[in-house]
């Protein structure tokens, strides 16, 4: 998503908690001939959030579009889970884009504009047993952004959300080498087949570009029709 809207012609600041990969990735954005700057902090630290910003503000940089996708996934049934590890989930899914968010909109309100984007999932509103604390997480980002929306749209800020279906990504890579949930992945999903992440880079584009100007609250599938067939 992020090299989708470099493409598109915004700067991007790259956050992510591993200097390295965020490095790594920077490089590769810089070698394609984008603007990229690093954000190092983890969402999960709210006074690294907040020193970012205020960071930020001091060498002028203006955070016009935010995409909260940070996310982590933990596979356990309920009964075996602790309560760290939910709290864990729950404040790297949901808690972080509250964070992020507020700090970008106390910047976005006085500009009187603003795009949010955060990142749902099929699980924003259907559960899947053993993935409790993700699902609760992601159902919480679709209120969020409605949350977002009915406080910030009068400021000419609009916060929408993707839900992604199944992709292809590291986080479901043990998913894709399990032949069981693979057949089922692509018997469930209407389009037969898992998503590519670049398959989210023209929805990101267009909530991040005036073209959703007048798109508030709203989480728009990306998913193969899963969710829109039994
Ligand atoms: C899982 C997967 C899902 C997908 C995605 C679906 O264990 O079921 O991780 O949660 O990642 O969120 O939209």
């Amino acid at each position: 998503m992020a090299e989708g809207l470099a493409a598109a012609g915004a700067t991007v600041v790259l956050n992510g908690s591993d200097q390295g990969r965020l490095s790594a990735a920077a490089a590769e954005m810089k070698a394609a001939g984008y603007t990229v700057h690093e954000a190092r902090f983890d969402v999960t630290d709210e006074a690294a959030i907040v020193a970012t910003f205020e960071r930020f503000d001091a060498e002028g940089i203006e955070i016009d579009i935010l995409v909260n996708n940070a996310g982590i996934q933990l596979r356990k049934p309920m009964v075996e889970l602790a309560t760290d590890e939910w709290r864990k989930v729950i404040e790297a899914n949901l808690t972080s884009a509250f964070v992020v968010g507020r700090e970008a909109a106390k910047r976005m309100i006085p500009r009187g504009y603003g795009k949010v984007i955060n990142i749902g999932s099929l699980t924003s509103e259907l559960a899947r047993a053993t993935v409790a604390p993700y699902t609760v997480a992601k159902g919480g980002i679709k209120m969020l952004t409605r949350a977002m929306a009915a406080e910030w749209a009068a400021h000419g800020i609009q916060a929408n959300a993707i839900g992604p279906g199944y992709m292809l990504t590291d986080m479901n890579q043990a998913l894709v080498e399990n032949p069981t949930f693979d057949a089922w992945v692509k018997s469930r999903t209407p389009a037969k087949r898992w998503g590519k992440p670049d398959e989210l880079i023209g929805t990101a584009v267009f909530l991040a570009s005036s073209a959703s100007d007048y798109v508030n609250g709203q989480i728009i599938y990306v998913d193969g029709g899963m969710l829109a067939v039994l």
